[in-house]
C-alpha cells in the first residue's frame, strides 16, 4: 500500500547553518504538503534506534554523535509518489554525487553531514513518522 507520505529530518548541520527556511522553501516548491513539523533533539538512544540498520557499519558511532549534537527539524510530507520524489529532490547520499539543484548538492558538506534524511520506503516512512509524531500532531 502506498500512503503518499514520507518522513524527513533537516539534520543538525542544516539547523546550525541557518538553512531551515531555505530547505523548507525547496520542499514546498517541489509540491510537498507539510503534515507534521517540529524542532526536536534526538537522544543517543533515539539515534541508535533510528539508525539500527547501520549498527555494524564503521560510521555508526560518528553518525549517532552527529545526529544528536543539536536539534533536527522532523517532518512528515505528503505528495503523490512521496518517497521516491523526495529522494530525487534530496539527491544522492554523498553530496559530491548529488545532481545539480538537489537539496544535498546545495546544502550538504559531506557524506556524513548530508543535510537531510529521506525515508527509503513507504513502510519506513510510516515507522519513522510514528517515531517522532503522535497521531494528533499529524494534520
Ligand atoms: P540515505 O538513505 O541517503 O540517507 O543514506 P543511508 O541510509 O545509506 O545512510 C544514512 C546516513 O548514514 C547518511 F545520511 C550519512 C551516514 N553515512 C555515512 O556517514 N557514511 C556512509 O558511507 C554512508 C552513510
Amino acid at each position: 500500500m502506498t500512503t503518499n507520505r514520507t518522513f524527513t529530518m533537516l539534520k543538525p548541520d542544516s539547523v546550525e547553518k541557518g538553512n531551515i527556511g531555505a530547505i523548507l522553501e525547496k520542499i514546498n516548491a517541489a509540491g510537498f504538503r507539510i503534515v507534521a513539523l517540529k524542532l526536536t533533539q534526538m537522544t543517543g538512544r533515539d539515534a541508535k534506534a533510528f539508525y539500527a540498520v547501520h549498527k555494524e557499519r564503521p560510521f555508526y558511532g560518528e553518525l549517532v554523535e552527529y545526529m544528536t549534537r543539536g536539534p533536527v527539524v522532523a517532518a512528515i510530507l505528503e505528495k503523490s509518489n512521496a518517497v521516491e520524489d523526495f529522494r530525487a529532490l534530496i539527491g544522492a547520499t554523498n553530496p559530491e554525487e548529488a545532481a545539480e539543484g538537489t537539496i544535498r548538492k546545495l546544502f550538504a558538506t559531506s557524506i556524513s553531514e548530508n543535510a537531510v534524511h529521506g525515508s527509503d520506503s513507504d513502510e519506513n516512512a510510516a515507522i519513522e513518522g510514528a517515531f517522532h509524531f503522535s497521531e494528533r500532531e499529524m494534520y
